[in-house]
């Protein structure tokens, strides 16, 4: 290993023991905006401590030598985290941008690698899935096996509970999704009080050249301007659809509401309950516009109200009121 380059690993595992790394920490948080690294591509900054004699040995599979290239590459892909961005504030909808390089990007996806299988819906009360290719099209899988993470999606998983501000506990899995040209998801809630899923938040992997946004029709106060690629303006049949259940074809609600481009690393989260717990209807309601050149792809995770190894108390809770079937946010 040439001297200087372990002079500069030398000073970056000091750097590290002081504290100087780039991985997300709560103390962090606290500051307006978070630097991170791509640990994948640029090691150097901070494994060094750990993994000291088998990376100094491999100098020529990259990850220590030091030219001035390497360095630039590393300054390049560099991201700040974005302050959050508020979209909507019914529901409450914000986004981040920058949340994951291209790289983490790239390599949560390829944890999914070879398990990817049609997407499927959920049917009636949880526990009944299945096919319907006209309501949701595309490959899904979901990373089930925390023993198959890489350290990558561990990270982004850990990030995705600071950026939501919840617990561990209550994440499900993260399920990742591909969408390929002409592939889409029509409109949807993620959660029922069965499902308890409080809170979504999905990180774009992939960006199609065309296509493809997130789109949330009925959203209710709107903060309009704040991100490029995040426009538009929410129907006003809200109360209609509400009262007749009827919901019209995505290809019309493409054409209007909020869409949100699927631009890579950017981390969208959202609410489909209240703090009461009543489901935010119908502003909720999401759905995925076609790909029409290209391919998006997602990693998402549901945060529910409860620990994901116990009961659901609360909805067993409104269900003894009876008045489950209108435990809805009541659109204005
Ligand atoms: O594709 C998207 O942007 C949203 C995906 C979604 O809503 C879901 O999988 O539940």
């Amino acid at each position: 290993m040439p001297v200087m380059g372990f002079l500069l690993a030398f000073i970056s595992a000091v750097a590290t023991a002081a504290g100087e790394d780039f991985r997300v920490d709560s103390s962090r948080l606290a500051s307006q905006d978070i630097i991170l690294g791509s640990r994948a591509s640029c090691s150097f900054s901070f494994s060094f401590s750990s993994s000291f004699s088998s990376s100094f040995s491999s100098c020529s599979s990259s990850s220590f030598c030091f030219s001035s290239k390497e360095e630039a590459n590393c300054a390049a892909e560099t991201r700040r985290w974005q302050p959050p961005r508020l979209l909507a504030r019914n529901p409450l909808i914000y986004v981040i941008d920058n949340f994951a390089t291209k790289e983490e990007c790239l390599e949560v996806f390829n944890n999914s690698h070879g398990r990817m299988e049609s997407a499927r819906v959920w049917k009636g009360s949880m526990g009944r899935e299945s096919q319907n290719a006209a309501v949701r099209s595309g490959l899904t899988t979901t990373l089930n096996k925390p023993a198959k993470w890489t350290s990558v999606t561990r990270e982004i998983i850990e990030r995705m509970d600071a950026a939501t501000m919840m617990p561990h506990a209550v994440g499900q899995y993260l399920q990742v999704t591909q969408y390929d040209v002409g592939d889409s998801y029509d409109l949807h809630r993620d959660s029922s009080i069965e499902a308890a899923r409080t809170l979504t938040a999905i990180l774009f992997l992939e960006e199609p050249e065309e296509g493809g946004e997130l789109i949330f029709p009925w959203v209710d106060d709107l903060v309009s301007g704040p991100v490029a690629g995040a426009e538009g303006a929410p129907r006003k049949d809200a109360k209609e659809i509400l009262a007749s259940g009827k919901l019209p074809p995505l290809r019309e609600v493409c054409e209007a509401g909020l869409r949100v481009r699927p631009v890579q690393g950017r981390l969208v989260v959202f609410r489909s309950h209240d703090l009461m717990g009543r489901l935010i209807m119908p502003h909720s309601l999401h759905g995925s516009c076609p790909v029409r050149r290209g391919v998006k792809r997602l990693a998402q995770r549901w945060y529910q109200w409860h620990d994901v190894h116990s009961n659901n108390l609360l909805g067993e809770l409104i269900s003894q009121t009876g008045l489950e079937p209108s435990w809805r946010v009541k659109p204005k």
